[in-house]
């Protein structure tokens, strides 16, 4: 009996139930999956000693940190349409924002004018099938805690979707203490807006509310989706608060060499205080920090349930880190190409995954579907297109990843990886790295190596046509 079954044995017997359930219930992991909103590819303690994460570096040193890991998008939106459907964005839909843009001029809608707007009315296809239905699919109770992103009619909200149970924000950012986004209230409790808990600390809430799933159905299989909106910039209007990620006081306490203070700038065309860059750092990290704090309740309580052994930790930011963070060694930043944009932090603990593990392996939040289909032994649609495959051995150090290329649009900004060649568009302007030796992309070869510049150009063409020939999907295309 190898050690998880054991210890799972060990448990159900203390809790008067025979063996033979416990050996069912331990060929059903419950999984965590925890996903940071712009955290930077620097900004984990393990790897930066200014960051305070000491969960987030426990996932690592039990479980394996991966560094070569991309998202599908360089930012919110379609990064966790594509992770939750296992599809590109181009081939799910969902391959820009649903964000309303006038707040970025600072308007402030009325309750009826938002209630017409796009970021009110649109949402992932319903013909998509996302990651809890395959849970719900193998008995599991399901829940997510925290940023939803995928719509906000009734329709498209995730009890509809696939979850049993649901408290976060619907859309893509709030203030962390309002729980406002630009004015607009935000917080759902089920298919709910709730104004409840107005005031306290979002993070403190998703992790209350973690907290109380886990002790409701510890002795049954759960998936429990965490996407925390920490350390995201705030959506508030006010030029100083909207300018940072948001922190409570006692972590900000936590990073005495960073200044809380604002400098004069300008905001929406106008002079207006805002926050340094190192308020920006300051609040960011203290956010990281509160997050991290809110994991480690989580971990705690799987150790008390003594169900860690078969419980399924995977953790990793839906996008590069924007302002205050950091993505040192990589070029760029969130809503990119370059690699500072898309490679994300990301680690996994699982049973059989070697504690301590590095994986450079190349691998992408498309892989996580699969994966985990197949470690709660839910076949996949045959009829479904996914794009990734099954990535577990590659975490267990048994085989090398499966995969060869990658491919990302945003308009007019695109970026292509094929084996350690990288190729991206940033408008007129075009680049070509050869990563093995330039991870940092400093090296510009487009005009030096033309023919391997067409070579990737031509895989991003074909990449493209066959999107375009995918079933068509809302709400971006015409379906
Ligand atoms: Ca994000």
């Amino acid at each position: 009996m190898n050690k998880s079954l054991c210890s799972l044995a060990c448990c159900f017997v203390a809790f008067g139930m025979s063996s033979a359930s416990a050996l069912a219930f331990a060929s059903t992991p419950n999984v965590v999956l925890i996903v940071s909103d712009d955290q930077g590819y620097a900004d984990l303690g393990v790897l930066n000693d200014e960051v305070i994460s000491p969960n987030l570096d426990r996932i690592v040193n039990e479980g394996v940190l991966l560094t070569s890991f991309y998202v599908a998008w360089p930012a919110c939106t379609p990064s966790r349409g594509a992770f939750l459907t296992g599809r590109y964005p181009q081939r799910n839909g969902m391959y820009d924002m649903i964000r309303n843009e006038a707040p970025d001029y600072g308007y402030k809608y009325t309750p009826d004018e938002y209630a017409v707007t796009w970021e009110r009315i649109g949402g992932m296809d319903l013909r998509e099938k996302l990651l809890p239905e395959y849970f719900q699919k193998a008995g599991y109770r399901t829940a997510i805690f925290g940023k939803w992103d995928l719509g906000m009619s009734r329709r498209f909200l995730p009890m509809q979707r696939g979850f049993n149970e649901f408290y976060g924000l619907v859309n893509t950012g709030i203030d962390y203490f309002t729980h406002e986004r630009y004015s607009v209230p935000s917080m759902y409790s089920g298919n709910q807006l709730t104004e409840e808990d107005k005031g306290t600390y979002c993070t403190d809430l998703f992790e209350r509310e973690a907290v109380r799933f886990i002790n409701e159905n510890h002795d049954r299989p759960f998936f429990l989706y965490l996407p925390f909106n920490a350390p995201h910039g705030a959506s508030n209007l006010d030029p100083a608060i909207r300018s940072a990620a948001q922190a409570p006081e006692e972590y900000k306490k936590l990073y005495p060499h960073l200044k809380d203070s604002l400098r004069k700038g300008t905001k929406y065309g106008k002079p207006a205080m805002v926050a340094t860059p190192e308020k920006r750092r300051l609040e960011y990290l203290g956010a990281v920090t509160a997050m991290d704090d809110a994991i480690g309740s989580v971990l705690k309580l799987l150790d008390e349930y003594q169900i860690a052994d078969n419980t399924i930790v995977i953790f990793f930011s839906d996008n590069g880190g924007g302002g205050g963070s950091s993505n040192s060694p990589l070029r760029g930043r969130k809503s990119q190409m370059f690699e500072g944009g898309v490679r994300v932090c990301a680690a996994v603990r699982g049973p059989g995954i070697p504690a301590g593990s590095i994986c450079d392996e190349f691998l992408t939040s498309l892989e996580l579907l699969p994966t985990i289909a197949s470690k709660i032994d839910v076949p996949l649609d045959p009829e479904t297109v996914l794009d990734g495959f099954d990535m577990w051995p590659v975490l267990t150090g048994e085989m090398e990843s499966q995969r060869k290329e990658m491919f990302w649009k945003r308009q007019n900004k695109e970026g292509a990886r094929v084996g350690s060649w990288k190729w991206v568009r940033h408008g007129d302007d075009q680049f070509l790295f050869n990563l093995d030796d330039d991870l940092a992309e400093q090296n510009n070869l487009i005009e030096q190596l033309p023919d391997q510049a067409d070579r990737m150009r031509s895989a991003f063409a074909n990449w493209l046509k066959e999107m375009d020939a995918a079933e068509p999907r809302g709400p971006f295309r015409d379906f």
